[in-house]
């Protein structure tokens, strides 16, 4: 029986992932990518929507690519390549755009997030059409399902509806794929702004825990989270944030549940509650910043991997493509 298929992406926005795309995605992407089909992609054309240094692109995807193996992603079991290296992707996302309404794509928010925060001279079309090349990296595939935040949601089902309506107008070419949303527990939140969302483009550092930073950097910034005057270690989001959030990462990543923490720190400080909690991070990051680093080492062997999945990738990308040209009516070159 052929196993489901499974598409996700990360884009390369920054040097290193953080703790919330370790706990959020990678964690979930390497327990599937057992049962499931799976495709992870690092999305650099994506990443392009925003202003880039290009050998700091270039530098990013590489290390975005080498944390996803270094996680646990398995070249060899799953398809990992980088997008830009099937080039089905763009040309997909052309076709697509053309049976997208603009008025739909304008509705994406975060699209109206975006463009309200760069202005309209800085906002380029490509951010406005970034949801099409999304349905078009997860079309291409004929994927069954998506693991995405729930941030990514409306992209998914845009994608839904793109894949209904080609399917209507010109004949059966994709799968409908399912959205499967993170659970709102696996969200980490920042360290020093515990309400908002841990994430890699952060203005500040201080709140964030890198996958590659040294781990007494990691310890220190734990040491160091926002937490409140009660002295209870004890889960509560609404009037415990801080030290609900650090409940959540001790929980994730010790694979233990949440009470028997509390119950572990009942009658002890925060003090001692974070020093457990920055052991249980350095003993796991540790070794996956190990893994990465030494594949960075070798990035000529690095690019032979990704090369060897984009090959595979492709063979199954373009197999769609040919069908979607055909069926829109594109002459076939003879
Ligand atoms: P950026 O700041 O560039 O948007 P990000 O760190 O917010 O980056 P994304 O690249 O948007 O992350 O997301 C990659 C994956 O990581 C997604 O599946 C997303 O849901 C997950 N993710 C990102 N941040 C968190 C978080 N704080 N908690 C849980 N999951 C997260
Ligand atoms: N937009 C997503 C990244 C992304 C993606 C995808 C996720 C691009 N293409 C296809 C799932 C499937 C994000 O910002 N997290």
């Amino acid at each position: 029986m052929t196993k489901p298929r499974l598409y996700s992406g990360m884009q390369p926005s920054a040097d290193s992932l953080q703790i919330g795309n370790y706990i959020g995605a990678l964690m979930q992407w390497r327990e599937m990518q057992q049962s499931y089909d799976a495709f992870f992609s690092v999305v650099d054309l994506h990443a392009l929507t925003v202003p880039n240094d290009p050998a700091e692109l270039r530098e990013k995807t590489r290390r975005t690519a080498a944390q996803y193996i270094a996680a646990g992603i398995e070249p060899s079991r799953s398809t990992l390549y980088v997008q830009s290296h099937v080039s089905a992707h763009a040309e997909l996302a052309w076709i697509l755009s053309t049976v997208t309404g603009f008025g739909e794509a304008g509705r994406m928010t975060q699209f109206k997030d975006k463009s309200s925060r760069y202005g309209t001279d800085a906002t380029s079309v490509g951010l406005f059409t970034y949801p099409v090349l999304m349905a078009a990296d997860i079309l291409l595939y004929q994927t069954d399902l998506v693991p995405v935040g729930d941030d990514q949601k409306q992209h998914v089902e845009l994608t839904r509806d793109l894949a209904e309506r080609f399917n209507s107008r010109y004949g059966k070419a994709f799968t409908v794929p399912m959205p499967v949303i993170q659970q709102d527990t696996a969200r980490i939140y920042d360290l020093q702004n515990p309400t908002a969302k841990m994430s890699k483009s952060a203005e500040t550092d201080a709140g964030v825990l890198w996958l590659l930073d040294d781990p007494s950097k990691s310890a220190k910034k734990i040491m160091r989270a926002v937490t409140d005057s009660e002295g209870s270690v004890r889960y509560d989001r609404q009037n415990k944030p801080g030290v609900s959030n650090l409940l959540v990462i001790y929980a994730a990543l010790s694979g233990r549940q949440i009470p028997s923490i509390e119950d572990e720190y009942a009658g002890r400080g925060y003090g001692d509650f974070k020093k457990g909690l920055a052991e249980v991070v350095v003993n796991e990051f540790g070794p996956v910043r190990e893994r990465a680093l030494a594949l960075l080492d070798d990035p000529a062997e690095l690019d032979r991997v990704l090369a060897v999945n984009a090959g595979k990738a492709e063979e199954v990308a373009n197999k769609t493509l040919a069908d979607v040209y055909d069926k829109v009516g594109l002459l076939r070159r003879a």
